[in-house]
C-alpha cells in the first residue's frame, strides 16, 4: 500500500434537524474516531473533520413541523449533536456548520468556477407552484396518489407503500403540503451538473479502487455507472440554503442543492480548522498535496454522493488547472446499518436511542466497546440491551477491569506500589502472546477498517493477562517465593500498560485511567510524538523495575444490574408496541372496503387474459418493469412496479390479468397502456395475479 504523508478523515455531516442516534454512531462516527485515534497513537499526521449539514429540505420540513425558523432548528441540533459527540469521545479536530460564511463562500466559489468553464447545463422545467404559499414546491412538498399502487398519501419523491421513486408530476391528484392547495405548473430554470460528462473518468476511478474499496461501495457505484450517469439538477427553488451566486432574474429565489453544498463542507471546514490554527493556508496540504490521503466515513445510503458526485465536482474544478487541484478520496469506508433490538432505527418513527440521552445514564466507553464489537462492516448488525449488559459485565468489568485493579491493588499492598521486577524481553515473550504478530494483526485490522477484529484482538490480550494473573497466584506465591510473585506482578503491570495502548483507540477514557493508575502524569495523548509509534512499545516490557504506581486504584467499569437496563427494555417494549399498533392500523385501513359501486360500474372494467411477450427494466425507475403483452391480436406496453420481486426473465411467458380499458398514463417518460393485477404478500412483496393456466389469451374475464 502506498505510504501517504498525512491523512484527512471526514465523517458524513449529519443533518442538524434531529439528535444523532446509536445507528449514526456505529456506522460513521465511532469507526472514524477509532481510526484517527489509532493513527495519532502511531505518531501519524491525521485530522478528523466533520460538522452539521444545515441546509436542505429536511431542515425546512422540521422547522415547519416544529413551528420555528430553520435557523432555530439548526442552532438547536448543531449544539446538541456536538455535545453528544464530545461526551462520547469523538475527537473531531474541527466540527463546522454549513451555514458559516466561509462555507457559503467556498460553495459559491465552486459553483462560479464550474459555471465559468461552461460545464453546467441549464434546463427549464415545469415545477409545481403553490399560489397560496407563493412558493415553488420541491418534491417532498407535494403529496398525492401513487400511480403504481394507488396509495393516496404518496410523497412527491417516493411512495412509501410500494417503494417506487416518483416525480411529483406523476402523482394523481397532487396537493401541496404547505396549504393543501392543488398546485399549478410553472416554468422554472435550473442549473444541472452533467455527471455523464465524467462517466469515463469516474469509471476509471472506481475501477482503480476495485481491490481496496469495500465490495458494497464498488457495487453501489457500479450500479449507477452501468445505468449511465445523467444530468443532476444542482439548484432548487427554496428559501433556505446557499444563494446561487449569479446576478439577476434567473437566479431569483434559487439556492444550491443541498448535496452540492454539503460535500464541499468537508473543504470549508478544513479551511476553518486551518484559520483557527492561525495557519490559514495549511488546509491545502490535506486536500491538494497528492501525498495526502483522503478517507470519507459514511453510511451505505450516501455512497454514490461520495464515490461519483463529489469526485465529479472536484474533477470539474481540477479541469484546466495546473495547481490547486483537489485529491479524490482514496477510500470510502461505507458501513452497513446497525439495527436496534432487531429493527431498523428510524428517526421519523422515533424508534431510536439518542446518543445524548444514552450518555446521561451510561458511560461512553462501555457503549464504544459494545458498538465496536458490533461494527456493521459487511452486513447489518444489531444493538441489544442484553448484549450491552453482557459485554459490559463480562468482557469489560470481569476481564479487563478486574485484571487491572487486581494488578495495581496487589502491587500497592505488597510491593510498596512499585514495579517489583525488571522483566526481560524473553519473559515478555513467554506469556503466550506473539507480540510482533499481534502488533501486525492490530495494524492491519485498524488500517483496513476491520474494527471488530481490532477490538477483539485487544480484548484477547486482556483475557490472556487475566488468566496469567489468576494462574500465577502471586497472593500464594508471595508467602513462599517472593521473587516469583514479583515477576508475576511486573509482567501483569506491563500487560496493563500494553492494554492501555492496544485498546486506546476504542476506549480512550478507560485507557487514560489505566495509564494514570500506572503512575503516569497526564494522558496518553500527551505522549504522542509525530513520527514515533506508541504501538511499538508493545514489543518490549515498558515499565522498568522501581517504576512507581499511583496509590489509589479505581473501578473502571461499574457492572450493569438488571434493574439498570429494565427501564430501557420497558421503553423498547413501548416503542415496539407503538410500531405494532401503527402496523395494525395500516392493516385495518387495508381492510376497509371501498364505497359500493353498481354492477354497471363493475362491467365498465375490461379485464383480459394477456401473455407477457417480453420484459425489461426501466432506466431511472428501478422499481418498474416494462412489459410487452399479447392481448388477442393486439399488443400493449404496460409498466408494473414489480422489478424488485420479478426478474424480466421470470415474467416472460406468464399469463397475467390486464385492465385493458384504462386511460394511458405516462411514468418516467414511458407510456403505460393499462395495468396488470397484483396482490401484496408477506413483507409487502407483490405477487402478480396469474390465471389458472388453461385460459385463452385475450379473453375477457367475467
Ligand atoms: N446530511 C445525509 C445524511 O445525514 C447528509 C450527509 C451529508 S455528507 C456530506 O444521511
Ligand atoms: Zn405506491
Amino acid at each position: 500500500m502506498h505510504q501517504f504523508q498525512r491523512t484527512l478523515v471526514t465523517t458524513a455531516l449529519p443533518y442538524a434537524n434531529g439528535p444523532v442516534h446509536l445507528g449514526h454512531l456505529a456506522g460513521v462516527y465511532l469507526p472514524a474516531d477509532i481510526y484517527v485515534r489509532y493513527k495519532r497513537l502511531k505518531g501519524e499526521d491525521v485530522i478528523h473533520i466533520g460538522g452539521s449539514d444545515e441546509h436542505g429540505v429536511p431542515i425546512t420540513i422540521t422547522a415547519e413541523k416544529e413551528g420555528i425558523s430553520p435557523q432555530d432548528v439548526v442552532d438547536r441540533y448543531h449544539s446538541m449533536n456536538l455535545e453528544a459527540f464530545s461526551k462520547c469521545g469523538i475527537s473531531f479536530d474541527y466540527y463546522g456548520r454549513t451555514t458559516s460564511e466561509l462555507h457559503h463562500a467556498t460553495a459559491q466559489e465552486f459553483f462560479l468556477d464550474i459555471e465559468g468553464k461552461g460545464i453546467f447545463t441549464k434546463k427549464t422545467e415545469k415545477l409545481f407552484f403553490d399560489r397560496k404559499a407563493d412558493r415553488f414546491l420541491s418534491d417532498r412538498y407535494v403529496t398525492g396518489t401513487c400511480p403504481i399502487c394507488n396509495n393516496p398519501e404518496a410523497n412527491g419523491d417516493q411512495c412509501e407503500q410500494c417503494g417506487t421513486h416518483l416525480s411529483p408530476l406523476e402523482l394523481i391528484n397532487p396537493k401541496s403540503k404547505l396549504s393543501d392547495a392543488t398546485p399549478e405548473l410553472r416554468e422554472t430554470m435550473h442549473w444541472y451538473f452533467p455527471l455523464g460528462r465524467f462517466q469515463e473518468r469516474l469509471e476509471e476511478y472506481v475501477n482503480s479502487h476495485e481491490e481496496d474499496w469495500r465490495q458494497n461501495v464498488v457495487n453501489y457505484s457500479r450500479t449507477w455507472l452501468k445505468q449511465g450517469l445523467n444530468d443532476r439538477a444542482i439548484t432548487r427553488d427554496l428559501g433556505w440554503g446557499i444563494k446561487v451566486p449569479i446576478e439577476g432574474e434567473e437566479s431569483f429565489g434559487k439556492v444550491l442543492y443541498v448535496w452540492f453544498d454539503a460535500v464541499l463542507g468537508y473543504i470549508s471546514f478544513t479551511r476553518e480548522w486551518a484559520a483557527k490554527l492561525g495557519e490559514s493556508e495549511r488546509w491545502r496540504e490535506y486536500w491538494q498535496d497528492p501525498e495526502s490521503r483522503l478517507v470519507h466515513f459514511i453510511g451505505k445510503d450516501n455512497v454514490v454522493f461520495h464515490t461519483l458526485m463529489f469526485p465529479a465536482i472536484l474533477m470539474a474544478w481540477n479541469e484546466g488547472r495546473q495547481s490547486g487541484c483537489y485529491n479524490l478520496a482514496d477510500n470510502v469506508p461505507a458501513s452497513e446499518f446497525m439495527n436496534f433490538e432487531g429493527r431498523k432505527f428510524s428517526k421519523s418513527r422515533n424508534y431510536a436511542v439518542y446518543l445524548g440521552e444514552f450518555l446521561e445514564k451510561f458511560s461512553a466507553d462501555t457503549l464504544r466497546y459494545t458498538i465496536a464489537m458490533n461494527y456493521p462492516e459487511n452486513k447489518d448488525t444489531d444493538f441489544s440491551w442484553q448484549d450491552y449488559q453482557n459485554r459490559t459485565n463480562g468482557e469489560l468489568a470481569d476481564t479487563l477491569g478486574n485484571f487491572i485493579k487486581r494488578s495495581v491493588d496487589f502491587t500497592n499492598a505488597r510491593f510498596d506500589g512499585a514495579v517489583p521486577w525488571e522483566c526481560t524481553t524473553e519473559e515478555w515473550n513467554s506469556l503466550g502472546i506473539n507480540w510482533p504478530d499481534t502488533l501486525q494483526q492490530l495494524d492491519l485490522a485498524f488500517e483496513q477498517f476491520h474494527f471488530r477484529e481490532a477490538t477483539s484482538l485487544g480484548m484477547d490480550i486482556a483475557r490472556v493477562a487475566n488468566r496469567f494473573l489468576t494462574e500465577s497466584e502471586p497472593w500464594k506465591a508471595i508467602k513462599s517465593d517472593r521473587e516469583a510473585a514479583a515477576r508475576a506482578m511486573a509482567l501483569s503491570l506491563n500487560l496493563c500498560h500494553a492494554l492501555s495502548v492496544a485498546l486506546y483507540p476504542v476506549i480512550p477514557e478507560t485507557c487514560n485511567s489505566i495509564y494514570a493508575m500506572l503512575g503516569f502524569q497526564g494522558s496518553i495523548e500527551d505522549r504522542f510524538v509525530r513520527g514515533s509509534s506508541l504501538t511499538a512499545s508493545l514489543l518490549q516490557p515498558a515499565l522498568p523495575k522501581g517504576h512507581k504506581l499511583r496509590e489509589k486504584s479505581e473501578i473502571l467499569f461499574k457492572k450493569l444490574e438488571d434493574a439498570d437496563i429494565a427501564p430501557e427494555l420497558r421503553k423498547i417494549e413501548g416503542l415496539l408496541a407503538e410500531a405494532e399498533k401503527r402496523e395494525a392500523g395500516a392493516e385495518q385501513s387495508r381492510m376497509e372496503f371501498k364505497p359500493e359501486i353498481s354492477f354497471d360500474d363493475f362491467l365498465k372494467v375490461d379485464l383480459r387474459v394477456a401473455t407477457v411477450l417480453s420484459a425489461e427494466t426501466v432506466k431511472k425507475a428501478g422499481k418498474l418493469l416494462k412489459l410487452k403483452l399479447q392481448v388477442g391480436s393486439a399488443t400493449r406496453d404496460v409498466l408494473a412496479g414489480i422489478a424488485r420481486y420479478y426478474t424480466p426473465e421470470e415474467m416472460v411467458g406468464k399469463n397475467v390479468v390486464l385492465v385493458a380499458n384504462l386511460a394511458d398514463r405516462t411514468i418516467r417518460d414511458e407510456v403505460s397502456e393499462g395495468m396488470i393485477l397484483a396482490v401484496e404478500g408477506e413483507d409487502g412483496k407483490l405477487f402478480v395475479v396469474e390465471p389458472a393456466g388453461n385460459e385463452i389469451n385475450g379473453r375477457q374475464i367475467q
